[in-house]
């Protein structure tokens, strides 16, 4: 199933990145952005995941990310994330680049993970930017503020915003240092993640895209594995390792 390129590769490998995103989740419940069944086919990216949409209508917003983190809080981590997790025991220098909030690679147990898009089980001020890891509020009665007055809000990141810029930093790094990349789960259409597998290839690494489905980098990279990340990934890891 595996080729015997990837096996050596991995194998061999002295630094390996991978950037997962909503489809690693996908088997453990939670839904994914875009696809037939995704969260944009029947919600508005403006209005639920941009500044504008959450100053026009903050009341919406709180109740769709209480909705998301009443769903992230009753699922587990799944084959996909343990693997990943025990893939980090193998290789000497591994970086876990999640586009993921939902916090499952952590779950997980992996130790090395960026999240580029931050983690919807915090909160930030939009005034000060203090954080607030408590996230059960009631914002249907009074929207939830900060000490300083400023109106809280989850600390992911939004279109139109910046990502963290270390966290950035140490993808681009980790793309660019790595032998093996693996983009597994994403359909590679935000940016700037999308661009890491990317600046991998023009790196000198090996990059396979583990999907569903293909996507915008599939005739890219060296390899495309088509199907489950949950079960593929289980499947590496004892073709690889034993
Ligand atoms: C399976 C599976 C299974 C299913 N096994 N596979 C350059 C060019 C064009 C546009 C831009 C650009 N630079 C910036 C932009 C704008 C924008 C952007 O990229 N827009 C594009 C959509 C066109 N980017 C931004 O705004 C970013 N900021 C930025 O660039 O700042 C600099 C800047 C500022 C101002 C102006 C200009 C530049 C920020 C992006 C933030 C994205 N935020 C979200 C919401 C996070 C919060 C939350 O969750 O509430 O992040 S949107 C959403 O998409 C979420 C995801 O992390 C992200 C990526 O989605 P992902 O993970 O790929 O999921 P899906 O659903 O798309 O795909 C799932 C895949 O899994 C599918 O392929 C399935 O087949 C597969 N799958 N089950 C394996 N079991
Ligand atoms: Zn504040």
């Amino acid at each position: 199933m595996f080729s015997k390129t990837l096996i050596e590769k991995l194998k061999s490998s002295q630094c390996t990145a991978v950037l997962t995103g909503a489809g690693i989740s996908a088997e453990s419940g939670v839904p994914t952005f875009r696809g037939k069944d995704g969260i944009w086919k029947k919600m508005k990216p403006q209005e639920l995941a941009s500044i504008e949409g959450f100053m026009k209508n903050p009341e919406l917003v709180w109740e769709w990310y209480k909705m998301r983190r009443e769903i992230i809080s009753n699922v587990e981590c799944n084959p996909g994330h343990k693997a990943l997790a025990r893939m980090e025991d193998f290789i000497p220098e591994f970086w876990l680049i999640t586009q993921n909030v939902d916090d499952l690679h952590n779950k997980a147990g992996s130790r090395n993970v960026l999240e580029l898009h931050g983690n919807i089980l915090r909160n930030k001020c939009i005034k000060c930017q203090k954080i607030y890891t408590e996230t059960d509020f009631d914002a249907s009665s009074a929207l939830p503020r900060c000490s300083c007055g400023g109106l809280l809000r989850p600390d992911v990141v939004w279109f139109g915003e910046m990502l963290p810029a270390e966290v950035l930093h140490s993808a681009f790094y980790a793309a660019k240092k790595c032998d093996v990349f693996l983009s597994i789960g994403t359909s590679a259409q935000v940016q700037p993640a999308a661009s890491l597998p990317v600046l991998a290839k023009d790196s000198g690494a090996y990059v396979v895209e583990i999907n569903e489905e293909r996507t915008p980098i599939s005739d890219y990279v060296d390899e495309v594995i088509t199907g489950q990340s949950g079960e593929i990934l289980p499947d590496l890891i004892k073709a690889v390792w034993g």
